[in-house]
């Protein structure tokens, strides 16, 4: 279905070895075919020298840097004959920007790089690096010396790096791996693939995120294996005690990061690696795909049905059949003759229109973009200098060279037309680079990596990033103030800086379902927070059950949209009969209430490297028993939800992590630290509030800005506990926000059993345009007397749920309520 298997390959047709060096479609793990090798490890170290903050240790031959980055963060490079590679990454856009305190120790064991918090120490007599805090727990420790094979394809070097798998450790991240969380006792590649309809288990997909969490007595760190060529993972798989990573080329260049808190160690991977910058409201709405909505008679009919049936909707998605024979940056006239008026008639009634754009520019003499392409020379060649061929939905393709910034210049202004006819988004597909027949590239193309040549071996995995990079900096420039939205198949690490991404071509059953809560729960750990599944299942039928089940998923995904493929029935919220069009009304309709909550959590991810997503281990990682439990998750720090993922699921055990929490659904209380058993009927789904939370919600609407806000509504959940909330709120789609026009509220709430204070604390430039709040004082254990906001008294009503409803001044800035 998805791809014409049958049309010609490119001219050197591989033979069954090269596919498998090629690394595509092999079953087995390639490096087990490899012939006998010879690896070499460091010797003891014979000296050392420093330059400012970098050590740099030699056993005689080789040489290894010791980099102190930040406080927590410390780099490792190893350069087997003493030469070091040039200092380019494209994950990491500056390795050099933290100051730490740094100092440095020797004795007659080894010799020691300190900074506040960690120290790496490097032993003298083997070279065995560790890291261990400040009171001398060691978190991380070789388990062999850093060691290398001359690598017999293209010289250079494989290179690895072994270390010790305590034993209850667990790990985590990597990206999108489809695998249950905790990956110990597994063995990874990272090549981007094409991979439709990939099964659990299955290796490699389309991204490459070369780093890992480890979790040992409730203490975390991070390794971050910063090399683009085919990287390979092992996780106490071959050896129990043993964890190794290792590359076909490149360095051997890692950092470590240091915890203990998981989340820290996250946070300092975006330290380092950026985080997602803040996307416009509307990409935080719901969004309907679908291969493909043509012709424009479709899409008015779609956003019709959307309106008419009072189903929020935010953007609309055309995949390649909008484009002149799949000619990218044109549009099919026939389908889609005035293309600016579509889209301006979809704007005015709110719709977002976010086009495909692929990789592949179709051979053809006439066409503008294959014109300027080969005239600059802009497309990759292989090695004999031929222009590297394959085809892919246009037919026969050349393929830009995204390393090279020209090439991304010019990329980005081809964006022009589309933007000039009101394209709101850009999704980039097919960018690992996928091609039929072959898979990929063959590896003798070349790259310019940003001007540190290479062949495809080394700039494959940072293809589809660099693709997605051109697309994001082209339409920043050409939309100047408004934020773009952008969204990849393909990533490497540092992909988050420039798009949101989804988990490719996934299947319309259960497994599937429970598959894409794990894999989000994956990329958000590893660094791609801005994450969603194809809703429904992209190939396959899912039945009403399931696309509901899946809708309520979708609610507490980052990215929210359903997609489907061409060859399946219509598969739209109302396509499963009335009953389940209400039900699916009522999921994106809390999507959107829930609006300025999750752009607050954008908020603090895009600020402060927070994941949006957080799996259990993160929320409450001393308590082993969460290692396994992986179908619940918090949203932010205030909702933990757990999605139902199996059919005709009546109730779910949910553990909820130590504290308060309340129900969402009914306000009632349920105290945490244990587990507790939740009824599952079709219209409902655990989620639960922290108490002592204030929760911004927004009226429904069927699209963002649709209403002027009277006055905006805070759930305030009672807590014993002091507890600090936070509010976001811009403009929502202009970048003002980097010069402060933007509103970062905190909300403190403490109560006791017959009081509750509410603090308010304002920070920043914008003006909301509402003036007052309405206080929804959620399940309070007393009956209320008095409310006092500012010193004057207040009155409250009940609202239908009993709840006492009080509207004070946006201003506010404490509440006493007895
Ligand atoms: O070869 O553009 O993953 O979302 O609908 C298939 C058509 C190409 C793969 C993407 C899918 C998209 C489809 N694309």
């Amino acid at each position: 279905m998805a791809k014409d298997l049958t049309k010609q390959q490119d001219s050197d047709t591989l033979s069954t070895t090269q596919v498998l060096e090629e690394g595509v479609h092999h079953v087995n793990n390639p490096v087990l075919d490899l012939p006998e090798i010879v690896k070499n490890y460091l010797g003891p170290v014979t000296g050392y020298h420093q330059e400012n903050n970098n050590y740099y240790f030699t056993d005689g031959g080789a040489s290894v840097e010791v980099k102190v980055v930040s406080d927590e963060i410390i780099r490792v490079r190893l350069a087997p004959k003493g030469q070091f590679l040039e200092d380019f990454s494209y994950a990491v856009p500056q390795s050099d920007q933290h100051v730490a305190v740094y100092n440095f120790e020797e004795d007659q064991q080894a010799y020691r790089v300190k900074t506040n918090t960690v120290t790496c120490v490097i032993r003298k007599a083997d070279f065995l690096i560790a890291f261990e805090d400040r009171e001398g727990k060691e978190y991380n420790k070789d388990y062999s010396p850093m060691h290398w094979e001359e690598n017999p394809d293209f010289g250079g070097y494989y290179v690895y790096c072994t270390k010790a798998a305590q034993a209850n450790e667990a790990f985590y991240g990597l990206g999108d791996k489809p695998t249950n969380l905790n990956i110990r006792g597994k063995r990874f590649v990272n090549w981007n693939s094409d991979t439709y309809s990939f099964q659990f288990n299955q290796d490699p997909l389309y991204r490459s995120i070369p780093f890992y969490i480890g979790l040992h007595e409730g203490d975390a760190y991070g390794i971050f294996f910063d090399n683009t060529f085919k990287t390979y993972f092992d996780f106490a798989a071959e050896a129990h005690d043993q964890t190794s990573f290792w590359s076909e080329g490149g360095e051997l260049q890692y950092y470590y990061i240091h915890g203990p808190h998981m989340m820290d160690v996250v946070k300092r991977y975006h330290s380092i690696t950026g985080t997602h910058y803040l996307p416009p409201l509307w990409a935080l709405g719901y969004h309907q795909c679908r291969w493909s909505y043509y012709p424009e008679s479709k899409v008015r009919d779609l956003a019709r049905n959307f309106r008419e049936r009072n189903i929020p909707c935010d953007a609309i998605y055309l995949d390649i059949d909008y484009m002149d024979g799949y000619r990218c940056f044109t549009w099919n006239k026939r389908y889609f003759p005035d293309p600016k008026k579509m889209i301006k008639d979809l704007a005015d009634d709110g719709f977002h229109t976010v086009v495909i754009i692929d990789p592949g520019i179709k051979v053809d003499e006439n066409y503008w973009v294959f014109k300027e392409g080969k005239k600059n020379r802009y497309f990759c060649r292989r090695g004999d200098d031929y222009f590297m061929e394959g085809y892919v939905w246009p037919g026969r393709c050349q393929f830009p060279d995204f390393t090279n910034q020209e090439v991304r210049e010019w990329w980005g202004g081809l964006f022009k037309g589309l933007v000039e006819a009101g394209v709101a988004g850009v999704w980039n597909d097919m960018n690992e680079p996928a091609v039929f027949g072959r898979g990929t590239f063959p590896n003798d193309v070349r790259h310019n990596f940003d001007g540190y040549r290479g062949s495809h071996r080394k700039a494959h995995n940072v293809y589809g990033m660099q693709m997605v990079r051109a697309t994001y900096e082209g339409l920043k420039t050409l939309f100047q103030k408004k934020r773009p939205f952008t969204i990849t198949r393909a990533a490497y690490a540092g992909t988050q800086r420039y798009a949101s991404v989804w988990t490719g071509d996934n299947v319309a059953t259960w497994e599937h379902l429970r598959l894409g809560a794990l894999q989000l729960q994956r990329l958000s750990v590893s660094g791609m927070p801005f994450c969603g599944t194809d809703i429904g299942g992209f190939s396959g039928e899912p039945d009403a059950e399931l696309f509901t089940r899946w809708i309520q998923f979708g609610v507490f995904s980052p990215f929210m949209r359903a997609h489907s493929a061409g060859d399946t029935a219509e598969r739209e919220p109302w396509s499963f009969g009335p009953e389940h069009e209400a039900l699916n009304r009522k999921f994106i309709e809390l999507r959107y209430k829930l609006l300025p909550y999750i752009y607050s959590v954008f908020w603090e991810h895009s600020k402060y490297g927070f994941p949006i997503l957080r799996p259990l281990t993160m929320v409450e990682q001393r308590l082993e028993s969460n290692i396994p439990r992986e179908e619940e998750f918090c949203f932010g720090d205030k909702l933990l939800v757990s999605p139902v993922l199996s059919p005709g699921q009546q109730h779910k055990t949910v553990y909820l992590p130590a504290g308060d929490w309340y129900y969402y659904w009914n306000d009632s209380r349920f105290e945490g630290g244990k587990e507790h058993e939740v009824k599952t009927p079709m219209d409902e789904m655990p989620i639960f509030v922290k108490a002592g939370t204030v929760l911004p919600e927004y009226p429904v609407m069927q699209h963002v800005y649709e209403k002027k806000i009277e006055s905006l509504k805070l759930l305030v959940y009672h807590a014993v506990q002091e507890t600090n909330s936070y509010m976001y709120e811009d403009h929502g789609d202009t970048f003002a926000y980097e010069q402060q026009i933007y509103l970062e509220k905190r909300f403190v709430v403490k109560g006791t059993s017959n009081s509750l204070k509410i603090k308010q604390f304002v920070d920043g430039l914008y003006s909301e345009r509402y003036d007052t709040y309405d206080l929804h004082l959620v399940s309070l254990p007393f009956n209320v007397k008095r409310i006092v906001v500012d010193d004057k008294p207040a009155v409250a009503k009940q609202d239908s749920q009993g709840r006492y409803v009080v509207t004070v001044p946006k201003d506010f800035k404490n509440i006493i309520v007895t």
